[in-house]
C-alpha cells in the first residue's frame, strides 16, 4: 500500500518536509482556495503539483473535488456545475493526477459534536455523541418536526443533556456541528443551515440516490477519457442527520453505486472510521466484496456505543478489525498485481490522529489532523502492513 498523508496546502500546520519525515511518499490534497463549483485551473494544479514534487513527494490523491449542493439536488445551475466538474477532472488528468475522492453527503460533510474528547491517557480525540446531536437538532436549532425523527429515549437523553448545558456549551456545540471541519464543505450559520436542510427535506433516499447515479453517468465518461479514477467517500457518520437522506453508508449503498455505473473509473474510498461507525457493516467482508473497486483507503478506528455515539480510538484498538482490513487489502493488491492491472498499489492514509504532546493545547491544529497523532497511527499501521506482507511472502 502506498503511505499517504492529507495536507491542507501551504497554510497547513504540518509541512511537506514533516510529511516526508513521517515516512509517507504520497500527498493527499485539494485546491481549497477554489470555490466549490468552479473549474480548477491548470495553472493552479501545476503549481500545487510542483510544490509537492519539489519536496520529494507525489500528489497521490485529490481529496476532495467537492460537489456543489445543486449537483446533489440536481436543480438550479447543476448542468453548468457538472460541466465544470468534468473540466476539473480533465485538467487533473492532464497532470497525471488520477485519483479523486469526493462525497455525496447532503448539507454537512463530516460531523462531530466534541472535538476535544479527553481519553484516559489525557490525549484528546474526536467524538460524536448522539444525545448532544439530538439536543442541538431539537432544542437549539429547533428544526421543524425534528422530534419526529427520534425515539422517546433519545429525546429524554437529549433533553437532560440540553438542560445541563451552559450558554457557552451551546455555542461550542453549534460551532462543532455546523461551522465545518477540515476538508469539509460549507460553514453554516443557524439560519443558512436551516435553509440548506429545507432544500433537501423532501428529496428522500430514492431521490438522492438517483441524483448520485445521474451525476456518475454524467462524469464517468470524462473521467475514463482523462484516466481519472473516482473514489466516493462514505457518509460520516453513516446515518441520517437532520432527518436527511444518506446514500453512501452501507454495503448495499456501495453495491448500488458500483453496479449501477460499472466502470474502472467509478470506485470507492474505504474509510474504515466512517463505514465502521455502523455495527452492521462488516468491513473485512466489504473489502473482500468491493476490493476491485477500492481505490483509496482511510485507516482509523472507532469505539462504538449502543446509541450510535462513537469516538475515535487508537488506530489499532477499537471496534474495527484493522488488521483484518489491511490483510484483505493486501490480498486485493496482490490479485491486481497478478493480473497486471493498473493502480495495483492502493493509497492509504492514517485518517485522523489524537492530539497529543505539545499539539494538545495548540488551537491552530486542525481537528483530527495533528502531526504527532497521525504519525503515531501511520507508524502502527506500517508495522501491520510490513508484518502481514512478510507473513504472506513466507506462505
Ligand atoms: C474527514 C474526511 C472528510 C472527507 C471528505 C471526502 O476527515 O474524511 O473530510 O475527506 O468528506 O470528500
Amino acid at each position: 500500500m502506498q503511505e499517504t498523508w492529507r495536507w491542507f496546502g501551504p497554510t497547513d500546520t504540518v509541512t511537506l518536509e514533516q510529511i516526508r519525515q513521517a515516512g509517507a511518499t504520497g500527498v493527499v490534497t485539494a485546491l481549497d482556495h477554489i470555490a466549490t463549483g468552479e473549474i480548477w485551473p491548470e495553472e493552479d494544479i501545476a503549481d500545487r503539483k510542483q510544490l509537492i514534487n519539489d519536496s520529494g513527494l507525489e500528489w497521490a490523491v485529490v481529496e476532495s473535488v467537492p460537489l456543489h449542493q445543486d449537483i446533489k439536488l440536481r436543480h438550479g445551475d447543476y448542468q453548468r456545475l457538472i460541466e465544470n466538474y468534468c473540466r476539473t477532472l480533465a485538467n487533473l488528468g492532464k497532470f497525471g493526477i488520477t485519483r479523486v475522492c469526493y462525497n455525496f453527503m447532503p448539507v454537512v460533510d463530516w460531523t462531530r459534536t466534541n472535538l476535544n474528547f479527553e481519553l484516559d491517557n489525557a490525549s484528546s480525540a474526536l467524538r460524536f455523541e448522539m444525545a448532544d446531536f439530538v439536543a442541538y437538532d431539537v432544542y437549539i436549532l429547533q428544526r421543524p418536526n425534528a422530534a419526529a425523527d427520534y425515539n422517546n429515549l433519545q429525546l429524554q437523553h437529549a433533553k437532560s443533556r440540553f438542560i445541563g448545558m451552559s450558554e457557552q456549551d451551546k455555542v461550542d456545540l453549534e460551532s462543532n456541528i455546523i461551522a465545518g471541519l477540515p476538508g469539509g464543505e460549507g460553514s453554516y450559520t443557524r439560519e443558512s443551515i436551516s435553509q440548506a436542510i429545507e432544500a433537501f427535506r423532501d428529496i428522500g433516499n430514492t431521490g438522492l440516490r438517483a441524483n448520485l447515479l445521474a451525476f456518475l453517468e454524467d462524469i464517468v465518461p470524462t473521467a475514463e477519457a482523462a484516466g481519472v479514477v473516482m473514489a466516493i467517500h462514505p457518509d460520516d457518520p453513516p446515518f441520517s442527520l437532520f432527518g436527511l437522506p444518506r446514500v453512501v453508508s452501507t454495503a448495499d449503498d456501495a453495491r448500488s453505486i458500483v453496479q449501477s455505473v460499472p466502470s474502472p473509473s467509478n470506485g470507492l474510498t474505504m474509510c474504515a472510521g466512517s463505514y465502521g461507525a455502523r455495527s452492521d457493516n462488516d468491513l473485512v467482508e466489504m473489502v473482500e466484496e468491493f476490493g476491485s473497486n477500492i481505490q483509496f483507503v482511510h485507516l482509523r478506528n472507532i469505539q462504538r456505543e449502543q446509541d450510535g455515539s462513537f469516538y475515535e480510538s487508537e488506530h489499532l484498538d477499537g471496534d474495527n478489525d484493522i488488521i483484518g482490513i489491511v490483510r484483505a487489502l493486501l490480498k486485493q493488491e496482490s490479485s491486481r498485481r497478478s493480473l497486471n492491472q493498473p493502480f495495483s498499489e492502493i493509497p492509504m492514509r492514517p485518517d485522523h490522529g489524537h492530539a497529543i504532546g505539545d499539539e494538545k493545547n495548540n488551537p491552530n491544529i486542525r481537528p483530527g489532523y495533528s502531526f504527532a497523532g497521525r504519525m503515531k497511527g501511520l507508524a502502527e499501521l506500517r508495522g501491520v502492513i510490513h508484518t502481514l506482507s512478510r507473513l504472506d511472502q513466507n506462505g
